[in-house]
C-alpha cells in the first residue's frame, strides 16, 4: 500500500527533535532520527535562544533522518527572530522569559485597552506576547533595519528554503492576529506603532513552502500546525468531543478544543486564550505554569535523575505544602527552591525540607492547578468533560498522571508522548494524500497505533478541595 516517509522538526524549550513517521492509510510509525539539548544563552542582562545551534540540530537532524518525502517543523510559540532587506537576522532572538517586556505589558494594555485586545485577538495577556516583544524591539537601534518578521518555525522553515511567511496557527499568538477576520490586525498593528510591511502573508497547515535547498533530493517543507501546542492537539488520540486536553511539557496548555472563540468577559478576566488549531478549531485554554518549576529545580539542584525524584515524591505525604503556580513569580529563570520556599512561607506552608518533599509539592500543586484550569474551562463554556488526555512528555510522570486523575475526579488518558511530532507528521500525510479526512479520523488512526494508559481518578477528592480552599 501506499506510504510516506515524513520528518517532524519539533523544538521545545528544552529540547529540539527530528522524528521521522511512516505514515499509510492504516499506519503510523515515529523514530527519534536526532535529539540536542536547547540552552538559552545569557549575554548581559539578555536572555537569549542559540538559533544557530539549533539550526545546525535541525540540519543534522535531517541529515540523520536520511531520504523523505515532506519535512514540517513546529516550536513553542511567541518568539521571533527580525530580517533585513538582504535576508540577514538583525541581532540574535531574544526567549520569551526574558524581563525586557515587563513595563511594556501594562503600558500597551493602557493605551490599546485590554477589553479590545481580547475582543480582537482573543488572546490572554501573557508579557511574553508577541506584540509586546515587538515593541520592546522598536525601542532598539537595529529594529531601522528590520523589514520582516518571522516566527521561530518560520524563520528555520526560511533558512531551509529562502521562503518567507507566517504560519497560521502560530500566528495566532502573537496578539496581532484578529481572529473575527482572520487576517493580521492592521489598525492594533499600526496602534502599537509596529510597521504593517513586517508582517508576512498568512500560510495555512498543509501549504507547500518550498523545497529544502541544501538537502539531498530536496524535499518540500510543508506548513504543519506550527505552533507546538497546536500539533500537539491534533496529536490527542481522543474519541468524540467531550474530553480536555494537558500538552504538558515545560508549560501545561489546559483547555478543550472548540468550533470558535470564546470572547466574554469572564473568559478574559480568567486569562484564558483562543489560538487558532488546525482546520479552523480553536484551542481554548489557559497555559498553567507546567513542569518548569521542577525543571529549574533540578537545575538549581545540579541532578537530572528524574525517576529517582519521582520515585521519592511519591512516598512523601500528599497535600502537605502547595503553592499557586499560576504566580508569575515562577515565570522566569532563576532558583526555583527559593521561591517556592517563599511562597509556601507567604501562604503558611510548611517549607518543603528535601529535594523529594519539593518535587511532591511542585507535582501536587500542578494537578491542582490542571483542576482548577479544567473546572474553569467547563464553567466559561458549558461544555461536558468525560476524560482528560495528557499528552507530550508529562505523559510518562505517572505521579503526575494519578494526582491528576485524583484532582480532576476524572479519568486521565495519557500519551502519547511525541503527541506534537505526530500531530505534525499527520498533517503532512494528508496534504501528501496518504490520509485523507477532518481530525477525528485522523485521530482515529492515532488511536489504532498508539499506546495510551489509563489512570482512574481515586478518592473522593476531599484533601483536594480542601488544598484548593488552603490556596
Ligand atoms: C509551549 C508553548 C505554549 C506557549 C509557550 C510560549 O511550548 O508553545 O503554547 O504559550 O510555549
Amino acid at each position: 500500500s501506499r506510504q510516506k516517509i515524513i520528518a517532524a522538526v519539533d523544538l521545545g524549550a528544552s529540547s529540539g527533535r527530528v522524528m521521522v513517521g511512516r505514515v499509510g492509510a492504516d499506519r503510523l510509525e515515529l523514530s527519534e532520527a536526532h535529539r540536542f539539548a536547547n540552552e538559552p544563552v545569557r549575554v548581559g542582562d539578555t536572555l537569549h535562544w542559540d538559533v544557530l545551534g539549533l539550526y545546525r540540530g535541525v540540519l543534522a537532524g535531517l541529515r540523520a533522518a536520511g531520504p523523505v518525502d515532506s519535512i514540517g517543523i513546529d516550536s513553542w510559540a511567541v518568539d521571533h527572530g527580525l530580517i533585513d532587506d538582504s535576508g540577514a537576522l538583525v541581532g540574535n532572538p531574544v526567549h520569551y522569559r526574558d524581563a525586557r517586556t515587563a513595563t511594556v505589558l501594562p503600558e500597551l494594555t493602557q493605551r490599546l485597552g485590554a477589553e479590545r485586545l481580547f475582543r480582537t485577538t482573543g488572546l490572554q495577556q501573557q508579557p511574553f506576547n508577541t506584540l509586546y516583544q515587538l515593541v520592546a524591539a522598536s525601542r532598539t537601534p537595529s529594529f531601522a533595519v528590520a523589514r520582516t518578521m518571522l516566527l521561530m518555525p518560520d524563520l528555520f522553515a526560511y533558512w531551509l528554503t529562502g521562503e518567507t511567511g507566517a504560519e497560521y496557527t502560530n500566528a495566532t499568538t502573537t496578539q496581532l492576529f484578529d481572529c473575527g477576520y482572520q487576517d493580521w490586525a492592521w489598525d492594533l498593528i499600526a496602534d502599537a506603532g509596529l510597521p504593517a510591511s513586517l508582517f508576512p502573508p498568512i500560510r495555512k497547515p498543509g501549504d507547500v513552502i518550498g523545497p529544502a535547498r541544501d538537502l539531498p533530493g530536496r524535499p518540500n517543507v510543508v506548513a504543519v500546525g506550527s505552533h507546538d501546542t497546536a500539533s500537539a492537539v491534533v496529536g490527542v488520540p481522543a474519541r468524540g468531543g467531550d474530553f480536555a486536553y494537558i500538552s504538558c511539557g515545560t508549560w501545561s496548555l489546559v483547555g478543550l478544543e472548540l468550533d470558535g472563540p470564546v470572547l466574554t468577559a469572564e473568559a478574559r478576566r480568567a486569562n484564558f486564550t483562543n489560538e487558532g488549531g488546525v482546520d479552523g478549531t480553536i484551542r481554548f485554554l489557559r497555559n498553567v505554569m507546567g513542569l518548569w518549576p521542577l525543571q529549574e529545580c533540578m537545575r538549581a539542584w545540579a541532578t537530572d535523575d528524574i525517576v529517582g525524584l519521582l520515585r521519592a515524591a511519591a512516598q512523601e505525604p500528599a497535600l502537605r505544602s502547595v503553592v499557586d503556580l499560576d504566580d508569575p513569580v515562577f515565570l522566569p529563570p532563576g532558583d526555583m527552591p527559593a521561591r517556592i520556599a517563599e511562597a509556601c512561607r507567604r501562604a503558611g506552608e510548611p517549607v518543603p525540607d528535601s529535594h523529594a518533599a519539593f518535587t511532591r509539592c511542585v507535582l501536587d500543586s500542578l494537578a491542582l492547578a490542571h483542576h482548577r484550569a479544567i473546572d474553569r474551562a467547563r464553567h466559561l463554556t458549558g461544555a461536558p468533560v468525560e476524560v482528560v488526555h495528557i499528552v507530550g512528555g508529562g505523559a510518562r510522570n505517572e505521579l503526575l498522571c494519578q494526582l491528576t486523575a485524583d484532582a480532576c475526579g476524572l479519568p486521565v488518558l495519557a500519551g502519547p508522548v511525541e503527541a506534537t511530532a505526530l500531530g505534525n507528521v499527520l498533517v503532512q500525510a494528508r496534504a501528501a494524500g496518504v490520509i485523507q479526512g477532518d481530525l477525528s479520523h485522523l485521530r482515529s488512526l492515532l488511536r489504532q497505533t498508539q499506546a495510551v494508559t489509563t489512570y482512574r481518578p481515586a478518592g473522593d477528592g476531599k484533601a483536594w478541595r480542601n488544598a484548593e480552599e488552603r490556596l
